[in-house]
C-alpha cells in the first residue's frame, strides 16, 4: 500500500523541515512526501531538495506558472496519482496540521472514500487560533453545509485522505479554482460523485512560524466559489 502525501508550501522555510521530521519519525511504511512549492522566494525548496538528499521518501515539485494553493493543490494530486498512490493524503505545511495524525487518517480510509481531519467532531479541536478566525471558520461552515446540502462538519479542513479511485473520480485535472477554495470544489466533487465522506478528529494549532497566505480576498473568493459551484449545478453547468 503506498500512500503519498502531498504538501503545498509557499514561504514555509522556517516550518517545512520540522515537518519532514516529524512524518520520517512517524516511521509508516511505504509512506512519500511531495512537497508542492511555488517556487517560494525564502528558499523553502531548496531546504527539502537538502533533506531529501538524504530521506528518499521526501520529494520536491516546484511549480512555475501562477502561483496559488488551488494550482498546487491540482498539480500534487495528478503527481500523486501518476507516482501509483493507493492512498493520497494532503496537509498544510505550516504544522498547523499535526504529522502524528496522518496514521489514523490513513486508517479511516479503509471505510471512507475520502477522509476529513475535523476539527468539529468529538476529540477534534480548534482552540489555539484567534475567536475572529474561529467564528468565520463556523460561519463558513455553515453557508457550505446549507448550500452544498452536505453533512460533514469540517468543509474546511485542508488535512484529507482520499482512496485512489475517488480521486481518480473527482478528476483533479478538470479543477477550477486557483486558490484555496479548491478545498470546497474538491468537497463539492466528492459529495456529488456520491463518495463515502468520513471525519476523524483532529487539534488543529495556529501556525507558530511564518506568514499566513490567507487574506480576505482569498476568504471572499471562497464563498463566491461555493455559492458559483452550487449555482452552475443547479443549471446543469458542473457535474
Ligand atoms: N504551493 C503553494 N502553496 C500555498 C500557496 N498559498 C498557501 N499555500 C500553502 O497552503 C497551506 C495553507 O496555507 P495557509 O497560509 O497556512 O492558510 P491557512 O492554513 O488557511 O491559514 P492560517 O491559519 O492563517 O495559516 C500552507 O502550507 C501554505 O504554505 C500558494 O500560493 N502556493
Ligand atoms: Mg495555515
Amino acid at each position: 500500500m503506498k500512500a503519498v502525501v502531498i504538501v503545498p508550501t509557499y514561504d514555509e522555510s522556517e516550518n517545512v523541515v520540522p515537518l519532514l521530521e516529524a512524518i520520517r519519525d512517524l516511521g509508516v511504511p511505504g509512506l512519500e512526501v511531495l512537497v508542492v512549492d511555488d517556487a517560494s522566494p525564502d528558499g523553502t525548496a531548496e531546504r527539502v531538495r537538502a533533506f531529501a538528499a538524504r530521506h528518499p521518501f521526501a520529494d520536491v515539485l516546484v511549480r512555475s506558472g501562477p502561483r496559488g494553493r488551488g494550482h498546487a493543490g491540482r498539480e500534487g494530486y495528478q503527481a500523486a496519482l501518476a507516482r501509483g498512490a493507493d492512498l493520497v493524503v494532503e496537509m498544510d505545511g505550516d504544522l498547523s496540521h499535526d504529522p502524528r495524525d496522518l496514521p489514523r487518517l490513513l486508517a479511516a480510509a479503509e471505510k471512507h472514500d475520502v477522509v476529513l481531519g475535523s476539527r468539529f467532531v468529538p476529540g477534534g479541536s480548534d482552540t489555539d487560533r484567534a475567536l475572529w478566525r474561529r467564528v468565520l471558520t463556523v460561519a463558513a461552515n455553515f453557508y457550505i453545509r446549507v448550500l452544498f446540502g452536505i453533512g460533514v462538519r469540517d468543509a474546511n479542513s485542508g488535512y484529507r485522505c482520499f482512496r485512489r479511485a475517488a480521486l481518480v473520480a473527482i478528476d483533479p485535472a478538470s479543477l477550477r479554482s486557483p486558490g484555496p477554495a479548491i478545498v470546497q470544489e474538491v468537497l463539492f466533487r466528492a459529495h456529488r460523485c456520491g463518495l463515502r465522506v468520513g471525519e476523524i478528529p483532529v487539534a488543529f494549532a495556529d501556525r507558530a512560524r511564518g506568514d499566513s497566505k490567507l487574506g480576505w480576498g482569498e476568504l471572499w473568493q471562497g464563498y463566491v466559489t461555493v455559492l458559483r459551484l452550487r449555482a452552475r449545478q443547479l443549471l446543469g453547468l458542473e457535474r
